[in-house]
């Protein structure tokens, strides 16, 4: 039998990798795209136009966009990878969040059902290391109880127990990857990690001051989002449907990726200070930036509630799954992250350099 994945979030970070994967398997791949005034497809643009590639529009806003793409799609397999999946906007957009993150899912199950697919169709449910919240047990594994500690979390947790509680309830084979942070040269500009790639790569190359931060304590187990694709799938292929943790099982500080995100881009950092005084202050690197205070702290990026100590606990996923949560180190991921945001910035520095250069000869005259 032919094997047909559907993805919802197909244009996010995790959607195109887990595209790419899918189809290198054989798959034939269709993903649900919103309407919105703004496309935001850059992840996916190479993709679209291949053979087994198809995209639909739909949101799990609206049930019976669902029920009409499951119907059509007919397929083996679905990743409910869409979200608002921003913490600090989950705050501010507390009601959105839960209707996607939390109500979603339950559309997604419905749409299933309602298509008579459940028992045909494998569901993957994008969980959250974010369920643990204001930890209770470190690390985290599958057996931690949970204390989620946002409007995201507390949506994600009503997620995780539908799909289980439909597993149950109909036999359906879904589950839940409660994936810790995971990051790439896709990851969103406003996360932690790519607004610190992008800072370093600016400041090393002239194009930005400084970088504000909020808390820099803060402790996360962060892997690489490519990785952590395969995982998604490797739980669908298991005899049994079961949850599983999703994480390197390494755990570092905000402060530590911004300083080893500043050293690849050729800065060393040194933070001194405390709390709301802390700074990062250049000690080595190019001259004109030596003794430059680099990082700030602004409390406009602290949450009302804020989850500082995530470390997940990836045995079970590395025994029944064979996964291996270490392909890509911390220091691997910061250099990929990096490298990939240098080249970004030389090349919108560049394409700024031609903007500049015609705007003055169009002034001057010299060409018209
Ligand atoms: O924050 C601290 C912030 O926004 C990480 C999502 O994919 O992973 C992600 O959620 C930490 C927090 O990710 C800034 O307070 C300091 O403690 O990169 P983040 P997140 O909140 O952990 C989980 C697994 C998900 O499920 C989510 O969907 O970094 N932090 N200063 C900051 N965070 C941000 N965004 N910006 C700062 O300036």
């Amino acid at each position: 039998m032919s094997k047909v994945a559907l993805i919802t979030g197909v244009t996010g970070q995790d959607g195109s990798y887990l595209s790419e994967f899918l189809l290198s398997k054989g798959y034939e791949v269709h993903g649900i795209i919103r309407r919105s005034s703004v496309d935001f497809r850059e992840c996916i643009a190479h993709l679209e136009g291949q053979p087994n590639f198809h995209l639909h529009f739909g949101d799990l806003g609206d049930s019976m966009s669902l029920v009409k793409v499951v119907g059509k799609v007919k397929p083996t397999e679905i990743y409910n990878l869409a979200a608002q999946s921003h913490v600090q906007v989950s705050f501010d957009s507390p009601e959105f969040t839960a209707d996607v993150d939390a109500t979603g899912v339950l559309r997604v199950l419905e749409a299933v059902r309602a298509c008579g697919l459940e028992k045909t169709c494998r569901i993957y449910q994008a969980s959250t290391s974010e369920l643990y919240g204001k930890v209770e047990e470190v690390p985290q594994n599958e057996n931690t109880p949970f204390h989620p500690y946002s409007p995201y979390a507390v949506a994600k947790l009503y997620g995780f127990w539908i799909v289980k509680e439909y597993r149950e309830a109909y036999n359906m084979f879904c589950c839940s990857g409660i994936l810790f942070n995971h990051e790439s040269e896709r990851r969103g500009e406003t996360f932690v990690t790519r607004k610190i790639t992008l800072a370093a790569a600016r400041i090393a190359q002239g194009l930005q001051d400084k970088l504000y931060l909020g808390n820099l304590s803060s402790l996360r187990d962060w892997g690489y989002a490519k990785d952590y694709v395969e995982c998604m799938w490797l739980i669908l292929q298991n005899d049994k449907p079961e949850d599983f943790v999703i994480a390197t099982g390494v755990q570092h500080s905000v402060r530590e990726f911004a300083y080893y995100a500043f050293k690849h881009a050729g800065i060393e950092l040194k933070f001194e200070g405390e709390g709301m005084n802390e700074k990062g202050i250049c000690v080595a690197g190019p001259e004109n930036l030596i003794g430059k205070t680099l990082v700030e702290v602004s409390e406009d990026f602290y949450r009302p509630t804020d989850v500082v100590n995530l470390w997940g606990d990836p045995t079970k996923a590395k025994a029944k799954l064979g996964w291996n949560p270490s392909k890509t180190s911390f220091e691997e991921l910061v250099k990929i992250m990096v490298d990939s945001d240098m080249a970004k910035v030389a090349a919108e520095g560049a394409a700024q350099k031609v903007r500049m250069n015609l705007a003055e000869y169009l002034e001057k005259g010299i060409v018209k």
